[in-house]
């Protein structure tokens, strides 16, 4: 939290004033974090920022086998021939969504990813748009049908097909004859992507064929050619599907070659329909890795599940057999994904080693709790809330904001139905006392059995109470620092100190705090000395004042060694949200996970309001733990954050905002 003039100012530094945009760990700069091994191919794809998908057919999607694979495996999903012309405009003018929205709602519904396939095929074509000869009437036509159906699904299509299978097999690198070709030439191509791109400009657009792989093809050349030409021109146009139908002997050594070349040309490349006959493991792990060497190649979709969902199950070329049981080829291509070479063939994997996903999406609740202001506290906002779930209750504890300054408020209630009708314990009638507190964190510490609120105060500050439950049962407030660390002083410039946050691992304890001026510093001491000790205060991580200002969370992730950070940025837009990183260490250097503006972790942009937009702001809060000790457990699945907003138009002196808390629940967990 900011308390703006509250704390006064700052003496200035000149290593301030450096402009700093990337993140540093000065202990430890070059040490690479530990990959996290995930035991799913979707989510181990995502370790490096890819999707791993598959191909899905409507009329399965009531085989419960098929559908846990599906549901447990993949993060993107091509519908197989749901969104094909003759499913959806099989007349003239009358459009049919209905299987392709049973596919999407159900991949929207779980946070996977959906490849729209495809808009302009020769083949899956009606008669009535095969006989047509008259240009117009063809463009007008294939215009109107990309334009009605990119519009429907609109927002909901990672990536479309934009023409599918355009070019002919064999030595002539030209295209093939199709009516598309015959009666409107071969810049048909181009007036696809076009109508395309003004149909729905936020989709990425893909040229999408098969025997693209081997880069020596006169195919191959044919299509590059035309990419090339795009690029140049500035047609628009932004991935290239491979589809990678394999015969046994898997892909073509120039496989990699053929991707990195496109993907020099600025597009990004995709597997978009991978199967291999009889499935070798070698050769899946070959198709996986020559995908993941290259930095565009952004994702691999399988043809089908099991081997009987494919449309060649003659040949067996799926990872999954008839049963839904694992094929050695399934391991290969999660070892070649960089996942874990512990999970069995044949077996269903353990779960325990989920990581977190590299996007994030939020449905959030109204505002749950607002200010109870009394005789002595005219409270204006509730803000900055930390949250243990103990004891079967809930037990927050928030600032409390007004025009007189800050101090800390307790509550619990076992539901979060009942938390605006808990009663409101102000702290400062505590030990803890009146004067500016504010920003609190509760832990429990196990070796001292004792709970810590950790709060600023113009120092580092913490109070401590055997029971949780008891809001007289707090410690006068102690600092834990002397003064303010020099590497503080040195770089806080205009700044404040704000937001202490202590978390553990089984050897030390470490306090980080922020700047409001794009520092995050660290402070280490051991368990055992803890609460004292607090020395070695470095710069664990630093961007612009704006990009990493205030409100960090550091976290252990529940059944991996990932830590997870999560720091509150001001967007362009003014609005409040959090960035986010992991680090295979506390003391590690971080790495971005979901951390720009258009890939945040919390964001107006990436949350939900079913029960209307009362906030654009998602600004200070706590992840609601899986335990509550000191070590700051956090689930890797299905994730709750619990944070202030407020309303879009208020606005005003700073501690005066009406700040209320809301609950994130995230609606794009996979496990
Ligand atoms: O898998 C699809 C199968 O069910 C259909 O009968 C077939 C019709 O042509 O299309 C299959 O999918 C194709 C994809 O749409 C484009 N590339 C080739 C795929 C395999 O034929």
């Amino acid at each position: 939290m900011n308390p703006l003039k509250w704390l006064g100012r700052r003496r200035a530094s000149v290593l301030a004033l450096l402009a700093v945009t990337t993140l540093v760990t000065p202990a430890a700069a070059t040490a690479a974090p530990d990959a996290v091994r995930a035991s799913t191919l979707g989510a181990q794809a995502a370790q490096s920022g890819r999707y791993f998908g598959t191909a899905v057919a409507a009329g399965r999607l009531g085989d419960g086998t098929y559908t846990g694979i599906l549901d447990r495996e993949f993060n993107s999903v091509t519908p197989e021939n749901e969104m094909k012309w003759d499913t959806i405009e099989r007349s003239r003018g009358s459009f049919n969504f209905g299987p392709g929205d049973q596919i999407a709602n159900r991949a929207a519904a779980r946070g996977q990813r959906l490849r729209g396939h495809t808009l302009v095929w020769h083949q899956q074509l009606p008669s009535w748009v095969s006989s047509i000869r008259d240009a117009n009437t063809l463009r007008g036509v294939m215009n109107n049908h990309i334009t009605q159906v990119m519009n429907h699904y609109k927002g909901k299509v990672y990536a479309w097909d934009v023409v599918n299978e355009a070019f002919a097999d064999g030595g002539s690198g030209q295209m093939r004859s199709s009516v598309f070709r015959d009666v409107l030439g071969t810049g048909f191509i181009e007036e696809a992507f076009r109508s395309a791109r003004s149909a729905d400009p936020s989709a990425k657009l893909c040229y999408n064929d098969y025997n693209i792989e081997n880069w020596s093809d006169a195919k191959t050349q044919g299509v590059y050619r035309m990419v090339r030409d795009f690029k140049a021109r500035g047609v628009p146009i932004d991935c290239v599907g491979l589809q990678s139908h394999f015969g046994a002997g898997g892909p073509p050594s120039s496989f990699q070659t053929t991707l990195s070349n496109f993907a020099a040309l600025g597009v990004d490349v995709q597997i978009t329909e991978l199967d291999i006959a009889q499935a070798p493991t070698a050769a899946y792990a070959n198709t996986v890795r020559a995908c993941m060497n290259v930095a565009r190649c952004t994702g691999i979709t399988v043809w089908g599940i099991r081997d009987s969902d494919s449309w060649h199950s003659g040949e067996n070329p799926l990872l999954f057999d008839r049963n839904g049981n694992k094929k050695p080829a399934y391991q290969s291509t999660l070892t070649a994904l960089g996942g874990s070479a512990a999970a069995q063939t044949g077996a269903p994997s353990p779960r325990s080693a989920a990581a977190l996903p590299s996007s994030f999406r939020w449905s959030s609740s109204g505002a749950l709790i607002a200010p109870k202001p009394d005789a002595t506290h005219n409270i204006a906002g509730i803000k900055d809330p930390s949250v243990v779930h103990y004891n079967g209750k809930y037990h927050v504890f928030a600032s409390t904001a007004s025009s007189a300054g800050y101090n800390l408020v307790y509550l619990s209630f076992s539901d979060w139905s009942q938390a605006g009708s808990a009663t409101h314990h102000y702290l400062d009638r505590t030990a803890i006392g009146a004067g500016y507190r504010a920003a609190p964190q509760v832990f429990y510490n196990t070796q001292q059995r004792l709970w810590y609120l950790v709060y600023q105060t113009g120092n580092a500050s913490y109070s401590t109470n055997p029971d949780i439950s008891n809001p007289n049962g707090w410690s006068a407030p102690r600092n834990f620092y002397s003064s303010m660390p020099d590497i503080i002083k040195q770089n806080i410039g205009n700044g404040y100190w704000v937001d202490m946050w202590v978390i553990c691992d089984s050897a030390n304890c470490y306090l980080f705090s922020s700047d409001d001026n794009g520092h995050l510093y660290r402070s280490r001491t051991t368990v055992g000395q803890f609460p004292n000790g607090f020395t070695n205060t470095v710069i664990a991580a630093q961007d612009s004042k704006f990009a990493m200002f205030e409100a960090s969370n550091v976290y252990k992730v529940q059944g991996s060694n990932q830590y997870l950070l999560l720091v509150e940025a001001i967007g362009s837009d003014g609005r409040r949200y959090f960035r986010s990183w992991t680090a295979s260490s506390l003391a590690g250097s971080w790495s971005p996970l979901a951390a720009s503006e258009s890939n945040p972790f919390a964001k107006s942009s990436n949350v939900t309001f079913p029960a209307g937009t009362w906030t654009r702001d998602i600004s200070h809060g706590e992840m609601i733990r899986a335990g509550y000790d000191q070590t700051l457990t956090i689930p890797a699945c299905k994730l709750q954050y619990l944070y202030q907003g407020k309303d879009p138009n208020a606005g005003g002196d700073y501690n005066n905002l009406p700040w209320r808390l809301g609950l994130l629940t995230q609606s794009n967990s996979t496990c």
